[in-house]
């Protein structure tokens, strides 16, 4: 089945197509998308910027009423959803129903958040005068997304920019195009007026390259990776357009010595391998007091050793495989790079065979790891965790903050004072006690420091910081 462009409320085919593999089976084609041209891109851009000022101006009803009938179409389908989602991206298909519902919830917080515009009244130093403070939508907002996400974070991008009164064009991730076409099935079947929400599949060269440089974008919300995210930056920087970038983690998870072992060994497994580790939020480096080490490996180890990695959609996978031929190769050759770095293998890392063909690989642990090594400095994407061991917790937090990325971390203690200090002296924007780093709610802000992120926040009512910009009205009293 062959799937069009949405574009000024249309659906216009393309000339060539992205065809959309299943990683558990690629013998099994999800289905064909065409990707859009610069020109279609054009077109794209032309009908947002037309629908923008009747979108900016109608009712927070109307949005709301237009948002909440998708989170409830979502909802409705979530079953038949996550199968696609699970077939396409190949998390399993527990992981895909749970990402499903997280996005059917997004347009419903956000239908609510449409009548919740927030906005400021004060009086003026100056006698005589109202000093009113409101939000006003940006304009048309360029949407980039990964593929580890494929309906959840295109989800949590476009409904908060829809709800506040801006148009959109997204570009999904080539490799599952699949859930963000749903997406914009469901969105025009809805009812949205023709140009507020585009869909423009096709390669970040082309595509891409147009939602950062074209002047009739005003805002461009990307999550991926920091060498794309960066040159994205640069490149809006120069014409002066709003950014948010999301991108990559190397999250710390500290252990220590009085830490319950059970809860220790099911915060790591759920951090570093479910998904199959393709979470901007895993927690890649397990920073263990000493004293602990043997026992958080032996069971860390025992853990894995019972996960079953298969077909996403099989019952009974517990991980499924990674996203694609290129993926897997970067992550053996980050194991490969370990190994040569002197770091010790406590067990997988090879590439497995199933019954059908994919991108299977059996998740990697390293122990007798060092911050220093590659393996803990870059960001692998993949199933892939080292063991780094450490005499103190202040050694922990200190190993903890050197890395150059700042998104999430976590800590598993039974102590209240050290928790506590953790909170307050770990340099990420997200901190998780007693908790897996990546898995996070919906209605609260998302994102990080230092060279994770950049820009307002993601997601809760801190996602008004970037969908809209303010106005400070000065009103002589009469
Ligand atoms: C989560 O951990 O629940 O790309 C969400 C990512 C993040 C989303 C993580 N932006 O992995």
């Amino acid at each position: 089945m062959t799937h069009a462009n949405l574009i000024g409320g249309e659906w216009i085919r393309g000339n060539d197509a992205v065809i959309d593999v299943n990683p558990s089976d690629t013998a099994d084609v999800v289905g064909e998308y065409d990707r859009a041209s610069a020109e279609q891109v054009d077109h794209a851009l032309d009908a947002a910027r037309q629908a923008f000022p009747a979108w900016a101006r109608t009712t927070p009803q109307v949005r709301a009423d237009l948002l909440d009938k998708v989170g409830t179409e979502i909802l409705a389908r979530r079953g038949e959803l996550a199968d696609l989602l699970a077939r396409e991206e190949g998390k399993t298909l527990a992981e895909a129903t749970g990402e499903v519902g997280r996005a059917a919830q997004i347009f419903k917080f956000f239908a609510a958040e449409a009548l919740r515009v927030p906005g400021e009244r004060l009086g003026s130093v100056r006698p005589g005068i109202d000093v009113e403070i409101t939000r006003e939508p940006i304009g048309v907002i360029g949407l980039i997304t990964p593929w580890n996400f494929p309906i959840a974070i295109p989800a949590w991008k476009t409904a908060p920019a829809l709800a506040y009164g801006n148009c959109v064009v997204l570009k999904p991730a080539e490799l599952v195009p699949g859930s963000a076409w749903a997406l914009a099935d469901i969105l025009h079947r809805a009812g949205l007026p023709a140009g507020v929400f585009n869909l423009v599949v096709g390669r970040g060269s082309v595509v891409g390259e147009k939602l950062v440089s074209d002047p009739r974008v005003d805002a461009v919300s990307f999550t991926g990776s920091v060498p794309t995210g960066r040159g994205i930056l640069e490149r809006a920087a120069r014409r002066g357009a709003k950014v948010q970038l999301e991108m990559g983690g190397k999250n710390p998870l500290v252990v220590l010595a009085d830490a319950d072992m059970d809860t220790a060994v099911r915060v790591a497994l759920d951090g570093a391998f479910f998904q199959t580790g393709q979470r901007c939020t895993a927690s890649s480096r397990l920073i263990v007091e000493q004293a602990v080490e043997e026992k958080f490996i032996a069971g860390l180890t025992e853990a894995i050793r019972k996960q079953v990695v298969d077909d996403a959609r099989k019952q009974g996978t517990t991980i499924g495989p990674v996203v694609d031929q290129s993926q897997l190769d970067q992550d053996l050759r980050y194991v490969d790079i370990g190994k040569q770095e002197g770091a010790k293998l406590a067990l997988g890392g090879e590439r497995l065979n199933r019954e059908k063909s994919g991108f299977y690989m059996a998740p990697a642990l390293f122990t007798g790891t060092r911050n220093d090594m590659r393996i803990n400095r870059e960001e692998i994407f993949g199933p892939v965790a080292s063991v780094i061991a450490v005499k103190d917790y202040d050694e922990a937090l200190a190993v903890a903050n050197d890395t150059s990325f700042g998104l999430c971390s976590g800590i598993v203690t039974t102590s209240l004072k050290k928790a506590a200090h953790f909170r307050r002296n770990v340099e990420t924007g997200m901190v998780m006690v007693n908790l897996p780093t990546a898995g996070v709610d919906y209605h609260v802000p998302f994102g990080g420091r230092k060279g994770s992120s950049y820009g307002p926040r993601e997601q809760g009512r801190y996602a008004a910081e970037f969908y809209t910009q303010v106005k400070t009205a000065y009103v002589m009293q009469s």
